[in-house]
């Protein structure tokens, strides 16, 4: 018998709504996966769709690799391969080692597919059609040694805030401040190192400042009581500093082509195309995609990292309004930062623990990283994984008290009920007392297998 308890069954027994479509970020194909992403995204996704499976729910669950954007063009060049190359190598590997792990994604994709690159430039086509942007042309730093504009990350300086000397045009990482390339003091190229000119360019805003209202009424009033405090704090922070309009387009050679005569060298940004990529995946899974996305008795849930918060929050929801026939998301959670032995886990710095790493070394291993992670899930504040207390979890809980009840089940099935698990025929009152045991402090009603739906007074009058 299991017994689900806790909000989500109560929105089950309610039954309002009549499927689900669960995403998780998209990470980034220019490295592996780490225990960060895992503990922060991946295995709270998968924990929530596995159980939701469980209770017969229509699930489906989106994942897939991110492939445009500055950093790959960058470590492309740095490595002197093409940034096809990187995408390539580094999906393989993340694909792989999620299906090792055992994540259940119902499809993993990845956004240089010809589906999503029709998609995206669709979206943008029928937002540039109704109205929805705003032209502009501003003067933007150019690299006059390699001939290229130098968006997001082609670009770093002195940050304002804090006076790290190596923040990028689009964010400082020492203070996390998100900074536009013109705010850089002594800005240079990261292409030649050189000091940039400013020239002319032309792009495509969404004016996010239009959506004011919309994101008062829908985030802070709507969802106050169920988006976590972390994840409604920012949104409520943004808005109230005042919405910019944001360009969705860049200067680029590497991501989707704007799909209009006059944006010759031009892309979408990676944050407008990468979010659509939760869509094309479903339009390439299934033809049946628009019940998923459309629907207004679909739940659509964006598992994300914390610094993914203003886009999945913000940026995507203005464009499923602005394109007007898709859901909202009914719920972004994120999850705080993992650290690893006390120090900030860093990509660059190489101090992480590589899933496919992990798996290498330790190939049947996948539960005792999983429940180890969901022990020390950052829920609400950053938390620390340590090998040592990955050691004491294995031998202690998982060894030694989760070893010892399953073998005691056993052995106890063996003897007294001739190894067979005995059916359910109707609850005695020490399952009742166990159940209402479970809910004293709930409140709420149970859900029991075999369908039995049962309230907390039933069980205790
Ligand atoms: N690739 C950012 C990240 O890995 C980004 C997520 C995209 S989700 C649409 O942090
Ligand atoms: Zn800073």
């Amino acid at each position: 018998m299991y017994i689900c308890t806790e909000n989500i069954n109560i929105e089950l027994l309610n039954k309002k709504f009549k499927r689900y479509t669960v995403t998780a970020a998209l990470p980034y194909a220019n490295g592996p996966v780490h225990i960060g992403h895992l503990a922060g995204v991946y295995i709270p996704a998968d924990i929530y769709v596995r159980y939701l499976r469980m209770c017969e729910q229509d699930v489906m669950f989106i994942g897939g690799s991110d492939e445009h954007g500055v950093p790959i063009t960058i470590k492309a060049r740095q490595q002197g391969v093409t940034p096809k190359d990187i995408v390539d190598k580094y999906h393989t590997i993340i694909k792989q080692s999620f299906e090792e792990f055992g994540i259940t994604f119902d499809i993993y994709s990845r956004t240089s597919s010809a589906m999503h690159h029709q998609t995206a430039a669709d979206f943008f086509k029928t937002l540039y059609e109704h109205g929805k942007f705003i032209e502009k042309t501003t003067q933007q730093y150019y690299d006059e040694e390699n001939k290229q504009f130098l968006a997001d990350r082609y670009i770093t300086g002195e940050c304002p805030f804090c006076h790290y000397e190596r923040a990028y045009g689009d964010q400082c990482e020492k203070c996390g401040t998100s900074l536009n390339p013109t705010d850089l003091i002594n800005p240079k190229s990261a292409i030649s190192g050189k000091a940039p000119i400013l020239k002319d360019t032309k792009h495509w805003y969404l004016p996010l400042n239009h959506y004011e209202m919309f994101f008062r009424e829908w985030i802070l009033e709507g969802h106050q009581s169920d988006w976590k405090t972390n994840v409604y704090g920012q949104c409520k922070s943004w808005i109230d500093q005042g919405l910019q309009p944001r360009a969705v387009t860049r200067d680029l050679d590497w991501g989707v082509k704007v799909p209009l005569p006059d944006a010759q060298g031009k892309v979408l940004y990676v944050w407008f195309d990468a979010p659509i990529g939760y869509i094309s995946a479903t339009k390439e899974l299934t033809d049946d995609w628009e019940k998923y996305w459309k629907d207004p008795d679909t739940k659509l849930v964006h598992f994300i990292g914390k610094d993914n918060i203003v886009f999945h929050c913000l940026i995507f929801p203005a464009m499923l309004k602005a394109e007007g026939s898709y859901i909202l998301p009914d719920n972004v959670p994120a999850n705080e930062f993992l650290n690893l032995e006390n120090n900030k886990i860093s990509t660059s710095q190489n101090w992480a623990v590589w899933l496919h790493e992990y798996l290498q070394e330790l190939p049947d291993k996948q539960d005792v990283l999983r429940y180890v992670l969901t022990a020390c899930a950052p829920e609400t504040k950053d938390n620390d994984f340590t090998w040592k207390d990955f050691q004491t979890r294995n031998n202690s809980e998982l060894v030694a008290i989760f070893g010892n009840f399953v073998n005691r089940t056993v052995v106890l099935t063996e003897k007294y009920f001739q190894n067979q698990v005995p059916a359910i025929t109707e609850l005695t009152d020490l399952d009742k007392a166990a159940i209402a045991e479970c809910a004293k402090n709930t409140g709420k009603k149970l859900r029991i297998a075999l369908n039995i739906t049962v309230s907390v007074k039933d069980l205790t009058s």
